[in-house]
């Protein structure tokens, strides 16, 4: 098969995947596996350039950052939607129409979920994405192409199997950021000390924004296609058959869309919509009703800012008032000393929040957070409820402003907060909340899962000296466990075969496991690959290595590097292993660059030693000789490298730096 044919093939079945999952919901295949056939294609067009095409898969990332977006005008002018508060509202909608089109008739509506996200207009010429932008002020966006050119779920080309593509398709839709890649989102953020997002809303908004589409790539970005701007080349009777052809052409669109008969269906949708929203798997803020006729749309025409023939029926708020009773200081594993408010407790959007975090002195003065007062809650993405703001009508005449103290609330120890970050920390390594944390976190779920080790158990393993770093929780017998309160021989000995178990585990969740600061799950997993799972050469890695890395940067390669120059960490992991823990050896999935090629390493290596270099090798398909011959194909030469690299140069063998030969296996 040759070359192109073999590129086109796999650019079908990516693009084949990419539909089977965004608009048919039903992948087939593992995200790995399309990892897999990604990185082939993307080394067969490394190798054939003249090859690579706008559309490609691999087009996605790569653009560099802007300087700032450009403009653009919008055929059709992108309006937004008239409001109605409640079904009487949503009848006197129906009534406007009725009374416009002159005589009392059945309407057919269709509608929707209405996202919380940022609406966008993609436009294909003859198929082709061309460009993509913001709403703007309705006439005029910003162009946003090269972000949106990162959303999987956009396709860079129409499919045209089902339906040939329009000359030219404008189509307008969300884009959005499911609760549960929010979640994952913020724990990234919070586990890189980066700021984390209010709402899925302002992560989508921040992440589209983004001047540099490498940041926009990074981002879990989802969309849903609603709306046709100027579409040429095909004409549609209804919206339902437009949307429909939407989905031929591998766009995206709400699954929960439905045709109604008459205003009563739609009002019932509407409210069948709000008591379920918090069970979809992203936020909604209402609903979308729109006529599906489009001979009737043209009859009833337009305003200003909205058409008349689509209204949004918007939920109640879910936001509640309550009083702040008390602002106390929590100590996070970083030393992060965080303000949190405990309020009156409320029901909001069905669940009772009693705890609010403040995040922050600057977050405190900003918005004038004060004990006794009274402040509007929101729950922001579902999950973390927030102040939205004081109510100031309702402030006693007695409170004061709330200033964080600079001793740590467990310890007494200094709270120091550098001048150019928000972020306070406790200065005692060994501050005892600091130490909890740190066993509740190398104990949790996604970490080293140690199953029956919780919160309590662990403030009296910490109280009673017991444990002082993750090593000791391999010390602990089953006498100390069952002297301590609350403990049967049952559950003492349920916890020892807990801890035992988790000795053997893999790499990527005892290096999350660590805490290390900007190390989290995904960069221990990043690691894993990098190292393939052996630990040694991760502990003695250099900054460079490390940010050879994709996905590891400066900040994150320095923190690793500080981690193992502590010679504390060292111990206490070196213990780890003498007390029993064992990684599983990673599965090969590396690539096998160096099959069928033989290396011979001389002089001293700065970053590996010579046995970690022949892991390397081998562990990528090569072998690695102790000494040069006309069979050797490469020749890693370190400082004073000797009689070896004399007999290489003779033999006409290729010599290769350590900096060489790490860019070969980056
Ligand atoms: O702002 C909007 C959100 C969702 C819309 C919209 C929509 O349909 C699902 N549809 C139109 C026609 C407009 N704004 C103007």
């Amino acid at each position: 098969m040759s070359t192109r044919t073999k590129i086109d093939d796999l650019r079908s079945e990516l693009n084949d995947h990419n539909y089977r999952y965004y608009v048919l919901d039903d992948p087939v295949i593992s995200d790995a596996e399309y990892d897999r056939l990604l990185r082939e294609l993307q080394s067969l067009e490394d190798t054939h350039p003249e090859l690579i095409t706008d559309d490609s898969p691999t087009q996605r990332v790569g653009a560099l950052p802007l300087e700032g977006f450009g403009n653009i005008e919008h055929r059709i002018p992108m309006q937004s939607l008239a409001n109605a508060m409640d079904s009487d509202e949503l009848l006197a909608f129906h009534d406007r129409l009725i009374r416009r089109l002159g005589k009392e008739q059945a309407i057919e509506y269709i509608a929707e979920p209405k996202l919380d996200g940022l609406a966008v207009e993609l436009v294909y010429e003859n198929g082709q994405f061309v460009n993509g932008s913001t709403r703007g002020d309705g006439t005029t966006g910003e162009d946003i192409t090269q972000n949106l050119k990162t959303i999987r779920a956009i396709p860079l080309a129409l499919r045209v199997e089902t339906q040939s593509a329009p000359a030219l398709l404008e189509v307008r839709g969300e884009v959005f950021i499911r609760k549960d890649d929010f979640k994952k989102l913020n724990k990234q953020q919070e586990e890189n000390d980066k700021p984390v997002f209010a709402n899925p809303r302002n992560a989508a908004a921040g992440s589209l924004r983004q001047l540099d589409s490498g940041i926009t790539a990074t981002r879990p970005l989802s969309i849903f296609c609603y709306q046709a701007g100027v579409v040429e080349g095909t004409t549609f009777e209804t919206h339902s058959e437009f949307l429909a052809a939407l989905q031929n052409w591998g766009c995206p669109v709400n699954p929960e869309i439905k045709i109604l008969n008459g205003i009563e269906e739609a009002i019932t949708f509407h409210s069948n919509l709000e008591s379920h929203r918090n069970s979809l798997p992203y936020e909604i803020d209402g609903s979308v009703i729109k006529v599906n006729n489009y001979a009737l749309r043209e009859k009833l025409g337009v305003r200003s800012r909205s058409p008349r023939w689509a209204i949004a029926g918007k939920f109640k708020a879910q936001q509640e008032t309550t009083v702040i009773e008390d602002i106390v200081l929590s100590v996070g594993r970083t030393g992060a000393v965080t303000p949190v408010a405990k309020l009156q407790p409320v029901k909001v959007g069905g669940v009772v929040v009693s705890n609010v975090t403040l995040h922050n002195q600057d977050e405190i003065d900003r918005k004038d957070i004060r004990v006794g007062d009274t402040v509007l809650i929101q729950r922001a993405g579902d999950v973390i409820p927030q102040v939205v703001k004081v109510i100031k009508e309702k402030r006693p005449s007695d409170t004061s402003h709330f200033k964080m103290t600079n001793t740590c609330p467990e310890c007494n120890h200094d709270v120091y907060r550098p001048e150019d970050e928000v972020v306070a920390r406790c200065q005692n390594l060994s501050c005892p909340a600091q130490v909890k944390r740190r066993i509740e976190h190398f104990v949790s779920k996604n970490a080293m899962d140690i199953d029956g080790v919780g919160e309590k158990l662990i403030d009296q393993l910490v109280e009673k000296n017991l444990v002082k770093s993750v090593d000791d929780l391999y010390r602990l017998t089953l006498d100390q466990l069952s002297e301590l309160e609350r403990m049967a021989e049952k559950s003492a000995k349920n916890t020892i075969s807990a801890i035992n178990n988790s000795k053997s585990t893999t790499f990527h969740r005892f290096v999350h496991a660590l805490g290390i600061r900007n190390v989290g799950e995904h960069v221990a997993k990043v690691l894993e690959k990098s190292f393939t799972g052996n630990i040694e050469i991760f502990m003695k890695t250099n900054a460079e290595v490390l940010e050879d890395i994709d996905e590891v940067g400066p900040i994150v390669a320095e923190t690793i590097v500080k981690f193992w120059a502590d010679e504390t960490n060292v111990n206490i992991v070196n213990n780890c292993f003498k007390l029993g823990i064992s990684l599983e050896s990673v599965k090969n999935e590396t690539e096998q660059i160096f099959m069928g090629k033989t290396f011979v390493f001389t002089g001293s290596l700065e970053s590996i030693t010579r046995k970690e270099g022949k892991e390397i090798v081998e562990a990528r398909g090569g072998r690695a000789a102790g000494s040069a011959s006309a069979k050797t194909d490469y020749i890693v030469a370190g400082e004073n490298a000797g009689s070896k690299l004399k007999k290489a140069e003779k033999l006409g063998i290729p010599v290769l730096t350590e900096s060489e030969f790490m860019d070969l296996i980056k």
